[in-house]
């Protein structure tokens, strides 16, 4: 992911970098042993966090002989090469159109399991994984955990738009909904991030918190819109790895 908090916590406080880590590798250990099981359909997410549910379900897979992952789904390159680094089996949507467990991070999580996702420029694709999923499951470290969305994640909620309409997609969730919209610019500034679906992404930084399953509909009604980074409704538990070693799950 390249989500900045990590950066920003390397600067200020190096402790604070490392205990969030753990806290990443507490919640996705948590969440494979507790949820994780013989001969299932997986969807895998993408970010820093889905690295150690990966690694610990390679452990499975290296430990026990009669364990087997009927297949595995892949959003970004990054956990498609999880996938195969760790043994599990890649597969698609065409040949498995029904997931038994999605396991994924986010950027935020709120009080009634709302979360935002795609600081790290994946969201649609996760959200397909996610949305076809019997089960979806969300690891993260205590610093995701908020009561309101926006109280932790301060850098918009991310929406992804077909590039020739991003300019009047911005325009109207302004108007429409207050707040600023940013284009999503690349690093080193030399143009616009691009999705895994060639896409543009917009993040929309709002001044005030908003009924969001309500906004999140009308946001996706706005020609030129694909998807939101707002996930609804969506995730059936969360883990968050603590800074004490504990976890806690929502
Ligand atoms: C992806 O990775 C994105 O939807 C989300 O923004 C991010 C979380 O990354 P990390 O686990 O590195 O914080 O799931």
């Amino acid at each position: 992911s390249t989500s900045g908090r990590d950066s920003s916590s390397v600067c200020s406080a190096p402790s604070t970098m490392s205990k969030a880590e753990e806290a990443k590798k507490l919640a996705g250990r948590a969440a494979v042993e507790n949820h994780v099981r013989n001969n299932q359909v997986l969807g895998i997410g993408s970010g820093s966090t889905i690295v150690h549910a990966v690694q610990r379900i390679g452990m499975f897979l290296a430990c026990l002989l009669d364990y087997m992952i009927m297949g595995a789904f892949f959003c970004l390159l990054q956990a498609r090469q999880l996938i195969l680094q760790y043994g599990l089996t890649l597969s698609d949507l065409d040949r498995h159109p029904e997931i038994d467990l999605a396991i994924d991070g986010a950027d935020e999580v709120d009080a009634d399991l709302n979360l935002i996702k795609g600081g790290g420029g994946c969201l649609t694709q996760e959200k397909i994984v996610a949305g076809y999923a019997s089960r979806f499951i969300v690891i993260a470290d205590f610093r995701k955990d908020s009561k309101n969305l926006g109280d932790q994640w301060h850098k918009g909620i991310p929406i992804e738009v077909i590039p020739m309409a991003y300019v009047p997609v911005s325009r109207a969730v302004s108007q429409k909904f207050g707040g600023v919209v940013e284009l999503r610019m690349a690093v080193n500034k030399a143009g616009p991030v691009v999705t895994d679906n060639g896409n543009f992404i917009l993040d929309w930084k709002f001044d005030r918190v908003h009924k969001w399953s309500e906004v999140n509909i009308a946001i996706k009604m706005i020609p030129g819109v694909v998807d939101t980074g707002l996930f609804i409704n969506m995730a059936e538990r969360v883990y968050f790895g603590m800074q004490d070693g504990s976890v806690n799950m929502r």
